[in-house]
């Protein structure tokens, strides 16, 4: 019995199976606006079995993108796009999902194939990033921020709110707060990017009110019987690594009682040049097991988790609820069904449409049917 494949609800949301395709953004948007690219690369991956695909880091203002090709959702006129592409997911037997962001200091930056840095400030298409206090990132992401006023932290609260409602009304059924990876939330809650002194910096309590003040007025819009979720970095691989951890999984706790339903465990991305085991396979596993039981959250992660084998041990070991398989969906956008195919799931040209699946049934793979056949 698979465990990947086993079924996993969530308040009224059942999954078919543990598989997500996490956010990944696409940098193909044309002010914010979704197009054809999204509306063939969301419902592909869809069609390809995966329980639940997210779509992409998606703007809740215009100088929350990271880029100028990223998505938004800050007027009513970015629903109608992203409303088909929620229906073709649905359509597909997934389950739509979103995630709302805004990249603080990383906002306003190149595509990352056209030099992943930030825009030089003269150049017409750039913004003036805002983020907690005036420090720069550092590295390729050297401009200094302007820091938030009062009012600048309304404003984007709200602009959650706003895209919150928007989601709901194109149909998005999993909302995922993009709080991780050293953009806007992420930032206010590390030391190393908060050197407040009002209400918003300094002791655990200030660093977290921004993430959580945004949590509990989205929760206030995105209807109760859908799960409101979160990304954040648990952990930044700066060797102080057990007091992140439990000032993390602290938040955690808080925002589960502030209605959180899942956390999807990360990395803070907050400083450059820190020591990320890349090499070890799932090497978050036992972090976000740590958090799930900790917390007492069900919780996903991500990052070299897509072998079929350690996807099944990561849930079989209480590590993890959902397996994201990021960048193997990109190579294979049906990668789901081949994952089905290595653990031996019975019938599983189930994920699979009719007009694929009738052919697959019996194909094994090098262009030749089976014997059957
Ligand atoms: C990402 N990632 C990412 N994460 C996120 O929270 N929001 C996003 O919009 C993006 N965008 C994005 C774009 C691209 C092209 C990649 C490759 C990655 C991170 C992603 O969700 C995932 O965590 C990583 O890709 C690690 O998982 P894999 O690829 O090891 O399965
Ligand atoms: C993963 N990325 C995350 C993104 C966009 C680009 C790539 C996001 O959350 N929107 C990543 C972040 C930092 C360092 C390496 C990889």
């Amino acid at each position: 019995m698979s465990q990947l494949f086993t079924p996993f609800t969530l308040k009224d949301v059942t999954l078919r199976n543990r598989a997500v395709v996490p956010p990944m953004c696409q940098y193909s948007a044309v002010d914010g606006y979704t197009n054809d690219w999204h509306q063939v690369h969301y419902p592909g991956m869809a069609r390809g079995g995966a329980g639940l695909v997210i779509v992409e880091a998606t703007g809740v203002s215009p100088d929350g993108r990271i880029t100028p090709g990223c998505t938004g959702l800050w007027e009513d006129g970015q629903i109608e796009g992203l409303a088909k592409i929620a229906a073709s997911i649905k359509e597909a037997g997934s389950v739509p999902g979103i995630q709302i962001a805004h990249a603080g200091r990383k906002a306003s930056a190149n595509k990352p194939w056209e030099g992943d840095d930030h825009l030089p400030e003269n150049d017409p298409n750039a913004w003036q990033p805002i983020a907690p206090s005036p420090i720069a990132f550092g590295e390729n992401l050297p401009r200094v921020p302007q820091e938030m006023t009062i009012e600048d932290i309304e404003r984007v609260k709200q602009a959650y709110v706003d895209a919150a409602r928007r989601a709901v009304e194109a149909g998005f059924e999993w909302l995922e707060l993009h709080f991780a990876h050293g953009y806007l939330a992420q930032s206010f809650f590390s030391p190393h990017s908060n050197q407040r002194t009002d209400d918003y910096g300094g002791s655990f309590d200030n660093r977290a009110r921004f993430p959580l003040e945004t949590l509990r007025a989205v929760r206030e819009v995105w209807p109760e019987n859908l799960p409101l979720t979160a990304r954040m970095g648990v952990i930044e691989y700066d060797g102080r690594d057990e007091e992140t951890v439990a000032e993390s999984i602290e938040l955690v706790k808080r925002f589960r009682e502030s209605g959180l339903d899942f956390f999807n465990v990360s990395i803070n991305f907050v400083i450059p040049d820190t020591e990320i085991p890349w090499s070890t396979p799932a090497f978050l596993g036992p972090i976000a097991g740590r958090v799930r039981r900790e917390a007492g959250i069900p919780v996903a992660s991500a990052w070299g988790m897509a072998d079929s084998h350690d996807a099944e041990r990561l849930i079989a070991e209480g590590n993890l609820d959902l397996v994201m398989i990021g960048r193997a969906h990109l190579a294979n956008p049906h990668y789901v069904y081949q994952l089905a195919h290595e653990l031996k799931v019975e019938n599983p040209d189930w994920v699979l449409p009719a007009p694929y699946a009738h052919w697959l049934a019996r194909y094994q793979g090098a262009g030749k049917p089976s014997a059957e056949s």
